[in-house]
């Protein structure tokens, strides 16, 4: 190793960043897996992977004077983060928005970096830009690929961000990963709520909590709300299980908890309003948008029925501007409060009213499933109610 690579693992151990390494300006070893994961659709709505295949399979359309990747790691581990009164968020995106966190802390890097003699034109990623961020950390020795798809790390286990400095310098490339391995383990494939680890190392988007609860815009796909749980933004199940992160030290400070978090609700999420700009500002949590997240929040509350939830759902159904919304609220209504008297009326009035039409057309079922639902539950309470109660 020589000088000039030193000075790069100083200064990234100096700004505080966990792993560094260094990948050259070359197409990721997994370039070819990515775009047989894109031609078979695995992307679902993420268009933007396919408008940029060519730049993240190559490397140098981005840096055509060539040089290195260095590839940063920065960890983020902590508890389980649930909202009061339930609802679980990914613990990547209770606190500030890394990819803020990121952005700066690599404009440091490079700043430092041009003054140990290391500058010219840079390229700064943190997970929105063209680069296969694992790939290439994993030809750079991060960590190691796993089933779940997650780069792993023998102490983060998946728990830690990835961001690279592209820098037009030939440095020396670091290869040995940390020993370990996924073995026999497939502990993330069985648990995985929708089935979408469909093989060891690919995950389909299209069946991903984490794709359709902060990627995707419209109506989530039924077969998904209904496997979600109580998953209100993004999904750690197949992290959560991993045995690489159960002694990952607890870095919670490191990124806080933002008050979207520790001071919220799925109620308040799914009522913000107007001030859903102001209360999830500098959090990862506005990236699905106020009728997005107001979505996940309708669909988490069937997880954690209350009478508190029970009102907020009907307002939504009848009064939030967005049809998306108020068709999960309906299809959560449906799902947890269908015996309750007021809530089938509501139910077939707003599919009645619905001028959107694929929102009308699932308000319709929603009223409908909640009708036999709540037949169910009447003839369940009867048969079981008369011979009890003369007991
Ligand atoms: C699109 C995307 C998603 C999509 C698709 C995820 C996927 N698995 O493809 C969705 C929205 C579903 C998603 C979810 C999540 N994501 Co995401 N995502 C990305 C993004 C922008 C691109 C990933 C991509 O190109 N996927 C396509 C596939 C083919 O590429 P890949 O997964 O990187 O490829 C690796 C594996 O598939 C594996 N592999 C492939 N085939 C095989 C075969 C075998 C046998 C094995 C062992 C491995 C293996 O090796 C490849 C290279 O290392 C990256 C940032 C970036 N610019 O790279 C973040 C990124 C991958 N996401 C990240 C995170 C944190 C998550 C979530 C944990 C968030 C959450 N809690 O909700 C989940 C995890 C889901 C999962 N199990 O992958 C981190 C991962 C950090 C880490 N330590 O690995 C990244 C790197 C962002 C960052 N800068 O930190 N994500
Ligand atoms: S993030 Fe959740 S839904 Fe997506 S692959 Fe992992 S366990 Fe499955
Ligand atoms: S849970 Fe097991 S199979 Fe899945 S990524 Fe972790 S070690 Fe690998």
């Amino acid at each position: 190793m020589s000088r000039a690579e030193e000075v790069v693992f100083e200064i990234a151990s100096e700004l505080g960043f966990d792993l560094c390494g260094i990948a050259p300006v070359a197409p990721p070893p997994a370039a070819a897996r990515f775009e047989a994961w894109l031609d078979a659709g695995r992307h679902a709505g993420m268009d933007w992977l396919e408008r940029d295949r060519e730049r993240l399979v190559d490397p140098r359309r981005v840096m055509p004077e060539g040089g290195s990747i260095v590839v940063l790691g920065l960890a983020h581990a902590r508890a389980a983060v649930e909202l009061e009164g339930g609802g679980r968020v990914a613990r990547y995106a209770a606190g500030r928005d890394y990819h803020n966190v990121g952005n700066h802390k690599l404009r440091r890097f490079a700043r430092r970096l041009a003054a140990a003699g290391l500058g010219g034109r840079n390229r700064r990623i943190v997970d929105a830009g063209p680069l296969l961020e694992r790939s290439h950390a994993a030809r750079a020795g991060l960590g190691f690929e796993s089933k779940a798809a997650n780069l792993l790390h023998p102490r983060f286990g998946p728990w830690f961000f990835l961001m690279e400095v592209m820098i037009p310098h030939e440095l020396e490339p670091t290869t040995e990963p940390p020993a370990g391995s996924c073995g026999t383990c497939r502990a993330c494939l069985d648990a995985c709520p929708t089935q979408a680890i469909v093989e060891p190392g690919v995950v389909d988007a299209g069946r991903c909590i984490s794709y359709w609860t902060i990627e995707h815009q419209g109506p989530i796909a039924p077969e998904v709300r209904e496997r979600m749980g109580p998953w209100a933004f993004g999904c750690d199940v197949c992290s959560e299980v991993c045995p690489w992160g159960a002694r990952a030290p607890d870095l919670a400070e490191r990124f806080g908890t933002h008050a979207a978090v520790a001071s919220s609700s799925l109620v308040a999420w799914l009522e913000a309003g107007d001030a859903f700009t102001d209360q999830f500002a500098a959090s990862p949590l506005d990236r699905p948008g106020r009728a997005g997240v107001a979505r996940n929040a309708a669909i988490a509350l069937a997880s954690a029925p209350s009478d508190l939830g029970r009102r907020a759902l009907l307002r939504a159904l009848s009064f939030d501007p967005s049809a998306v919304v108020r068709e999960a609220a309906g299809w959560s209504l449906a799902r947890t409060h269908a015996a309750d008297d007021g809530v089938r009326p509501a139910l077939e009035s707003a599919a009645a009213r619905e001028s959107d039409p694929q929102a009308k057309e699932l308000l319709a079922r929603w009223a409908e499933s909640a009708s036999e639902r709540g037949a169910q539950t009447e003839s369940t309470d009867r048969n079981t109610s008369g011979p009890a109660s003369k007991s």
